[in-house]
């Protein structure tokens, strides 16, 4: 709800087309071509507003079914009144956030996978993201994921024309034998499937990078500077940030979460305030797919730098002042000297960003998987396959077989997900 130029109050049901009559007087079902009408309300024929009435006849529409849609002026009271008119026809409800796109998968016309999509496509905030939104709501995994079962579901057959031989001698061997390689094959393409340094969900979610160091190393003004503007206070007084500071960023289309910290020191010189500042920066680091350690090039202990498993960038602050240097013991491929002063050196920094994406998440070929949900039931129907190619008994690789599919049929929605369905529309808005 808000205010906008134009709003589309969409109807779906055996009952859209009526309403739509009751509203506009006028039959608009006929066709899919966009008219002028006047709507008015069905009780007293008050004048609501003016706006193109659209009808998509059902199969043919998103949800399947008829669908009308008014296209009114989006000011708040026109819309109010027009759902009130679309209300007081007694035969039209408020639609259930989702519910639009959960007859859409009722009716056969997206799987679970492509309504995740468009979940993500609403969401989407960078160009990675949308592209990569837009291929899954355009059916890229789910048809993955349906020729997987498809292959497994042949492969099942066989085995269960096997069973039927089970007292003759050789053929449930041979039938065993014959699978086996093929069962291999789509195993492979599965692990590989699995290993894509999680792209496709570092992706979905954004890349979390945590800056820490110690007080006052100018851990709050690198924020600042890398988000283009005051979201942490910066000041002197060492301990000055104590809560986690979060800010989103679009890095060459890639999504960050940057996330700022407390200032690390012994906790005898802290405050409970200031200690408890300090857990949640270690969490923030420990939770991070990647770390910045920034310290200040005036003032630093050369042997209180962490060891170079705590960090993926160290960056050297301050290089404005004179007195500034490297840390002699500094790793060299991995230190920046920086001012968040002046902004230089950030260049660099943003480069390494970049590249450090790259490596821990390599482009492969698409479709990516996109959520745990995938990689939970990816790495379930691998186990099942796994345990089907030890069994000894024809009978036991069948049940293997039948619940790895079973598995992939739940992550398209083919088979009962009673249980999953709420959870995934949940996250739609009204009206989608
Ligand atoms: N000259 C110079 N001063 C800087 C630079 N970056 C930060 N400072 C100063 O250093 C002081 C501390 O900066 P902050 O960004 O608050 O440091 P912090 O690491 O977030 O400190 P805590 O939140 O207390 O842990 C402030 O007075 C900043 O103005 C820089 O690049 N050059
Ligand atoms: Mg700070």
């Amino acid at each position: 709800m808000g205010k906008a130029g134009i709003a589309v109050v969409r109807l779906s049901g055996p009952s859209a087309a009526a309403v739509a009559a009751l509203l506009t007087g006028s039959d608009v079902l006929r066709d899919r071509v966009a008219r002028l009408r006047q709507l008015h309300h069905p009780d007293d024929g008050r004048h609501l507003d003016s706006g193109l009435v659209l009808a998509f006849p059902g199969p043919a529409s998103f949800t399947g079914e008829d669908v009308v849609e008014f296209h009114v002026h989006g000011g708040r009271a026109v819309v109010e009144a027009v759902l009130d008119a679309v209300h007081a026809t007694g035969q039209a409800r408020a639609a259930e956030a989702g519910e639009f796109t959960r007859r859409a998968f009722d009716a056969g016309k997206l799987d679970l996978t492509a309504v995740e999509g468009l979940a993500d496509l609403i969401d989407a905030e960078t160009e990675a993201q949308r592209q990569q939104a837009l291929g899954q709501y355009g059916g890229a995994l789910g048809e993955l994921y349906a020729s997987w079962r498809e292959r497994l579901i042949g492969l099942l057959a066989h085995l269960e024309a096997g069973i039927d031989f089970v007292e003759e001698a050789d053929v449930p061997a041979a039938v065993t034998a014959a699978v086996r390689p093929q069962i291999a094959e789509l195993m492979e393409e599965m692990a590989q499937h699995l290993d894509d340094g999680r792209r496709g969900e570092i992706l979905r979610s954004g890349l979390s990078i945590a800056i820490i160091g110690p007080p006052n190393a100018g851990k709050s003004s690198v924020l600042n500077w890398l988000a283009g503007r005051d979201a942490a206070i910066v000041a002197t007084t060492a301990g000055t940030t104590r809560d986690v500071i979060e800010v989103r960023l679009d890095l060459g289309g890639y999504p960050v979460i940057l996330s700022d910290t407390a200032g690390l020191r012994p906790d005898s010189a802290a405050d409970d305030i200031e200690i408890e500042g300090m857990r949640r920066a270690r969490d923030a680091a420990a939770a991070a797919d990647m770390r910045l350690y920034v310290i200040d090039g005036v003032q630093f202990d050369t042997l209180g730098l962490p060891g170079p498993d705590e960090y993926e960038l160290l960056l050297v602050n301050k290089s404005d002042l004179d007195e500034w240097t490297l840390p002699g013991n500094a790793i060299e491929e991995v230190t920046y000297g920086v001012s968040a002063r002046t902004g230089a050196g950030f260049g660099g920094v943003l480069q390494a960003i970049s590249q450090y994406v790259e490596k821990m998440a390599p482009e492969r070929v698409t479709p990516v998987l996109t959520r745990t949900r995938h990689r939970e039931a990816i790495q379930g129907a691998l186990a099942a396959l796994e345990q089907g190619q030890t069994a000894e008994e024809i009978e036991l690789a069948a049940e293997d077989l039948r619940r790895a599919s079973l598995v992939l049929g739940r992550v398209v929605g083919a088979v009962d997900v009673e249980d999953l369905l709420d959870v995934i529309f949940h996250d739609f808005c009204i009206g989608k």
